[in-house]
């Protein structure tokens, strides 16, 4: 049996944070925990308040903004003491689908060694330059993986058993921002975790309804080159790893 929570990093989501925390809590059952991640925009009132009323809902501050990455961290580490066995972690915005929660938990239950990776399902308001930029991310992952066992490197949709994510997560050097996504998942295949991909809609809220991007297309795109590079040179020795640990 699996003892899963929901996990929404947040950093400056305004007021649809409340919104999305709000269906996710309409949406399950499980525990949520939200990082609010030395955000500045007063989004985490409202939030506060609602976890005053609601139990399931924790709330964890961050005086200083790390990034989503460590803002994931951070929250698994504060729920180690209640015995969490899984994650789901999705976005604070508004652009994952909270009525997916309980069919990925579902998955996870059934395969608990398992990460279940959402794949996106995008609709006719996804950005260009989003739709294509991600596709070199989904060949250089392809590579550093060996096949197609991860697809989508970048939609943050996804469940994790926490034992082997927190292994991953806790060496030195490991990727805080953005680039916590793609890194996690080709680095717990290598270590053997075994990946199911689900389909799931993306939305791109627009900015009158609220969506927001802390997204910085160069600075994270040049993390994203520098974690690729640093993967790519691993591959080779990391893939060689585990076709002799399975011989
Ligand atoms: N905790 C934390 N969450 C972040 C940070 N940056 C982004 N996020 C969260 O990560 C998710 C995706 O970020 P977003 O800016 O929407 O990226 P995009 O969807 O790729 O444009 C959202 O839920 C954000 O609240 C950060 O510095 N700290
Ligand atoms: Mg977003």
């Amino acid at each position: 049996m699996i003892k899963p929570f929901v996990l929404i990093p947040s950093y400056n989501t305004g007021p649809i944070l409340e919104k999305t925390v709000k269906e996710v809590l309409a949406q399950t059952e499980y525990p949520i925990c939200v990082v609010v991640d030395g955000s500045t925009d007063e989004s985490d009132k409202a939030v506060s308040d609602l976890a005053v009323s609601e139990s399931r809902l924790q709330i964890v501050f961050k005086r200083k903004n790390e990034g989503k990455g460590a803002a994931v961290r951070t929250g698994l580490l504060k729920s180690r003491a209640h015995g969490f066995t899984h994650v789901l972690v999705m976005d604070a915005d508004g652009q994952h689908p909270a009525h997916e929660i309980n069919r990925f938990l579902g998955y996870a239950s059934r395969y608990p060694d398992a990460m279940i990776l959402g794949q996106p399902i995008f609709e006719s308001d996804v950005p260009w330059e989003r739709l294509y930029g991600r596709k070199l991310s989904v060949w250089l992952v392809f590579f550093e993986v060996g096949g197609g066992s991860i697809g989508d490197p970048l939609y943050g949709f996804r469940v994790y058993p926490i034992d082997p994510l927190l292994i991953v997560m806790s060496k030195p050097g490991r990727s805080e921002r953005y680039d916590f996504d793609p890194e996690v998942a080709v680095r717990l295949r290598w270590m053997g975790i075994r990946s199911i991909k689900l389909d799931a809609p993306v939305r791109y809220v627009c900015r009158e309804s609220g969506g927001v991007s802390h997204f910085h297309y160069f600075r994270d795109n040049l993390r994203f080159v520098c974690l690729h590079a640093k993967l790519v040179v691993q591959a080779p020795f990391r893939l060689f790893a585990r076709y002799l640990n399975s011989k």
